[in-house]
């Protein structure tokens, strides 16, 4: 009887202690991949960081696999988007025509009711002052308004009430790196659409037909662009560029079922590339979809 009492407490344990130790091979298998997951994501990035350098194209994407870990990245024009930043200008008061155009991009994307309050939010974290415009806010539950310009997409996503999907609807065409113009050859058809009031679905379609055979040099081109009328051209010939220094790279690493997200925006100038800005661990509202 002794025996079989010590026996079973002798299972007892080992069962206990295999569990454990299961349990704590678990952990650390899944550590091992979460550390594999990340250095393949930065593995990734210094590879975008090298194509970057090495040619001449704006927007690229890839992915590439070792034997316990791989990546997939994606590179992208930052100034085809309508820069947030300059939603107020240096007095402090909302810069309107900028603040139209991004309303009429919300619209194009299905923010048609919010805008108005969204504007204002986004436009009261930056302006100085700390008195709230009708539609927005200075004071949230727990964190105030900076009253700078946004630093990073984690600051806009806290104006935006943390909502993933506004959040990612905005990203399709708005950024808070950019010069403040719009580059003609990357920007996505509701930034395109959204450059004045007469633009029309078909002009947008003539002008990416357009700079699919043969990239925009001078901004004067768009004159021989079917539909496009002088009245339309001078409206929007001041908000537009045609190349962009400003670049963002999006990076996941993958190690078995363990992502990790890294994002990073740099400004490639002739003294070669400027890291401006880098998050690792990037929430998925945080990470630029995939395009
Ligand atoms: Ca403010």
């Amino acid at each position: 009887m002794a025996v079989v009492l010590v026996l079973m407490l002798v299972s007892f344990w080992v069962l206990g202690f295999t569990k454990e130790t299961l349990s704590v091979q678990r952990e650390m298998g899944h550590e091992l991949a979460r550390k594999r997951a990340y250095q393949a994501a930065l593995a990734g990035l210094e590879y975008g960081l090298f194509l970057l350098e090495s040619q001449k194209s704006e927007q690229f994407n890839g992915a590439h696999s070792f034997p316990e870990a791989q990546f997939r990245y994606q590179v992208r024009n930052e100034e085809g988007k309508w820069d947030l930043n300059s939603l107020v200008d240096g007095d402090g008061k909302l810069d309107q025509d900028h603040a139209q155009a991004v309303t009429r991009f919300m619209k194009l994307v299905g923010l048609e009711k919010s805008a108005p309050k969204w504007i204002d939010r986004l436009a009261d974290w930056i302006d100085r002052d700390s008195s709230p415009r009708p539609l927005g806010k200075e004071t949230y539950s727990t964190y105030e308004c900076r009253n700078v310009g946004f630093e990073s997409f984690a600051e806009c996503s806290l104006v935006l009430d943390r909502d993933q999907g506004v959040a990612k609807r905005l990203r399709k065409g708005c950024t808070i790196f950019s010069s403040g113009k719009i580059n003609l050859n990357v920007a996505p058809p509701e930034v395109l659409a959204s450059l004045s009031e007469g633009m029309t679905e078909f002009l947008v379609r003539e002008i990416i037909k357009s700079r699919k055979r043969k990239r925009f040099v001078s901004v004067k081109e768009l004159k021989n662009v079917q539909g496009m009328t002088d009245k339309i051209y001078r409206d929007i010939e001041d908000l537009l560029i045609t190349d962009g220094v400003t670049y963002s790279i999006w990076v996941e690493g993958q190690s078995q079922d363990v992502k990790q997200k890294v994002g990073a925006v740099v400004k490639k100038e002739a003294q070669g590339l400027t890291l401006i800005w880098f998050q690792r661990e990037l929430k998925d509202e945080h990470f630029l979809a995939w395009n």
